[in-house]
This record gives C-alpha cells, sequence and structure tokens, in this order.
C-alpha cells in the first residue's frame, strides 16, 4: 500500500478524534499534538510533585492522629499521581531524566498555586477544599481527553482527589463550627487562596496560547474559563453554607446567564509566579533538589540491579 501524504494522515487522524476515538502511543500523531501533550503532562506531573511540598510541611504539627494520618495519605497520593503522569508522558517519548532536568533547573512550569506558602493549618484544609475541587473540575474535563494514557490516568487521579476534597472540607467545616479563633483562621486561608486558586484553570481564552489547538484534537474539552466557572459556580454556595466569605464583593448569582459573577485575578501576577517570581518558588525547588540529591544513591543501587 502506498505510503499516506503528510495531509492525508492529519485529515485521518482529526477523523479519529471527531469520532471520539482515543489516540495511543504508537499512533501516528501531528508533532505539535505530541508536543503539546508532553509540554502539559509533565508540568502536571510536577505540578503533583512540587504540590507535596505545601501541605507536607503541616504532617508533624496536624492536629491530632487521624488528621495526621489522613494528610499522610493525600501526600502520599499526589507523588502516586506524579509517577503516573510521568510514565503517560514518557509514553510519548520524553525520558523522564529530561523531565526531571527541566523541573530542577527552573525550565519546566507547574501549578502556581503551589508557589504560595501555607502558614496556618487552616492552609491544609483550604488547599484540600478549594485546591483539590479547582484540580478535579478540570480533570474530570481532562479524563475525556483524545490521548488514552493521559485520560485513564485522569480517571484513577480523579477519585484519589476526591477524598482529598473531602479531607479539606472537614478540615475547614471543624474549623468553621469550633472557636472565634479558628473560624477566622479559616476565613484567613479561604482569603489567601481564592485567586490563586482561581487562576489554576489558566489565563482566559483570548490570553491562552495553547488552548485552540488543545480543543481543536480534544486534549483539553473545555476551555479555561469554562472550567474555571464551574469550579466557582460549584464553590461559592459551599463557601457561604459555612458561614464563611467568598473575598469578592461582586460574587454574585446571576440570574440571567445561571452563573456566578466574580472578579477576574490579577493575571500579571499569574505570570509572575509561573515564571519562577512567585514568593516560595525558590524554596519549593530547593527542596526538590536537595531530595533529589539524596536519592541519587537509591537511583544508582537501581541500575546496578537491574
Ligand atoms: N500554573 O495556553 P495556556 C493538582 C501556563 S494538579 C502554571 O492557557 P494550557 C493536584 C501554561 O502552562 C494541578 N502555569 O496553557 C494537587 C502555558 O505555559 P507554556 C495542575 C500555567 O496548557 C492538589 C501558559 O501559561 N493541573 O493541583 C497555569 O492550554 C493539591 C499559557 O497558558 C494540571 O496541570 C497555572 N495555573 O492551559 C496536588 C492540569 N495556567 O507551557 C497537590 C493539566 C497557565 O506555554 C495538592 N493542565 N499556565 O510555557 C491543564 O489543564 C492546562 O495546562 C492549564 C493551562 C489549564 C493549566
Amino acid at each position: 500500500m502506498a505510503e499516506m501524504s503528510e495531509a492525508a494522515r492529519l485529515t485521518d487522524f482529526e477523523a479519529r478524534i471527531d469520532r471520539g476515538e482515543k489516540i495511543e502511543p504508537g499512533d501516528w500523531m501531528p508533532d505539535a499534538y505530541r508536543q503539546n501533550l508532553i509540554r502539559m503532562i509533565s508540568q502536571h506531573a510536577h505540578s503533583e510533585i512540587v504540590g507535596q511540598l505545601p501541605e507536607g510541611k503541616w504532617i508533624p504539627y496536624a492536629p491530632g492522629f487521624r488528621r495526621k494520618l489522613t494528610l499522610i495519605a493525600k501526600v502520599q497520593d499526589e507523588a502516586g499521581h506524579g509517577q503516573l503522569l510521568y510514565a503517560a508522558a514518557e509514553s510519548l517519548g520524553k525520558t523522564r531524566e529530561a523531565m526531571m532536568d527541566e523541573l530542577l533547573s527552573g525550565k519546566a512550569k507547574y501549578a502556581n498555586v503551589f508557589n504560595y506558602p501555607t502558614p496556618h493549618w487552616a492552609d491544609v484544609g483550604v488547599i484540600g477544599w478549594l485546591v483539590d475541587t479547582a484540580a478535579v473540575i478540570n480533570q474530570t474535563m481532562l479524563a475525556q481527553s483524545s490521548y488514552g494514557p493521559y485520560g485513564r490516568a485522569m480517571r484513577r487521579i480523579c477519585y484519589e482527589e476526591s477524598f482529598h476534597i473531602k479531607q479539606g472540607y472537614d478540615a475547614v467545616l471543624a474549623m468553621a463550627r469550633g472557636t472565634a479563633a479558628q473560624r477566622l483562621a479559616a476565613q484567613e486561608a479561604i482569603d489567601r487562596w481564592w485567586y490563586p486558586t482561581l487562576m489554576m484553570s489558566g489565563p482566559p481564552d483570548s490570553m491562552s496560547t495553547h488552548s485552540r489547538l488543545a480543543l481543536r484534537w480534544r486534549i483539553k474539552t473545555k476551555s479555561n474559563e469554562q472550567v474555571r466557572q464551574e469550579f466557582v459556580d460549584h464553590i461559592v454556595p459551599q463557601i457561604r453554607a459555612l458561614g464563611l466569605t467568598v473575598p469578592d464583593a461582586d460574587c454574585a448569582f446571576d440570574a440571567a446567564t445561571g452563573h456566578h459573577r466574580y472578579t477576574q485575578p490579577d493575571w500579571e501576577e499569574l505570570k509572575r509566579v509561573v515564571s519562577g517570581h512567585g514568593p516560595c518558588n525558590q524554596e519549593r525547588l530547593a527542596v526538590r533538589r536537595k531530595a533529589h540529591e539524596e536519592g541519587r544513591w537509591v537511583r544508582e543501587a537501581l541500575q546496578v540491579a537491574s
């Protein structure tokens, strides 16, 4: 059979996507599809790995044995998610070593939220509740991704992240029903995390570099703004039900659209934070570099053993 031309391959590829078929590692795919996936999946993997740090720091100080056990389990889950996602990116031809080099050198991006400090136990609760909710809404959408290994990893990850939401919500619930000082701490944590969490879904569609192709090839199945709106509509009634306040005086349900209006975050801040200039970028990378160095002997021993 004659070789298919590049144009015919692209038409065939796009027809498969339109039929809802999954693209698998050995299948032909346009290079831009491969590169966009490698970029997104490796950033996602780095986010899970660096994402262990802001909450992980609270493991020794968790209030009580049960909260400590649950937090340890959550943080371990994030490490597992990182492994699953690195494996999905490897299936596209990028080595784990190359991805790790990009993270440790500061070249790679990872989710903005993990570059903010966690000065209070309440931050652990609010990350689990707000950040994991935003992550699950996005990842439920990504579970429909056209790239088979990514969508399948998302289904497993969403299952575990849904439990993380419950542990976060439960910690905030205890504080919201607690003393005045505990309620205040919960509120201050919501105030700290509200805008960073809104930024998690990415810049507005008009500023997004990759959305056009990602949506055309069903790498993402919803735009950044659709995902953010879903998060706001879902979380605002929950925050208010606990007697807490959304730190945005203009946030209100709009009966005409069926959605909540909200104030846009500072998109310049997102650019700064994801390009290495957030409050904790240097600290996060220093911890990762130290862990990487301290694990060197394990990697070397495994190489000798295999
Ligand atoms: N943070 O053209 P777009 C979690 C970058 S997992 C950092 O709109 P795209 C679990 C973007 O990469 C959280 N960078 O990009 C957990 C691009 O940069 P580049 C992570 C951001 O890809 C919970 C540039 O800006 N989830 O939380 C961000 O179409 C608790 C232009 O943007 C994922 O990674 C941001 N927020 O849409 C763990 C999900 N937004 O590559 C521990 C997969 C944008 O050109 C504790 N990723 N950028 O240099 C996605 O869904 C997408 O990549 C978006 C961005 C939606 C994040």
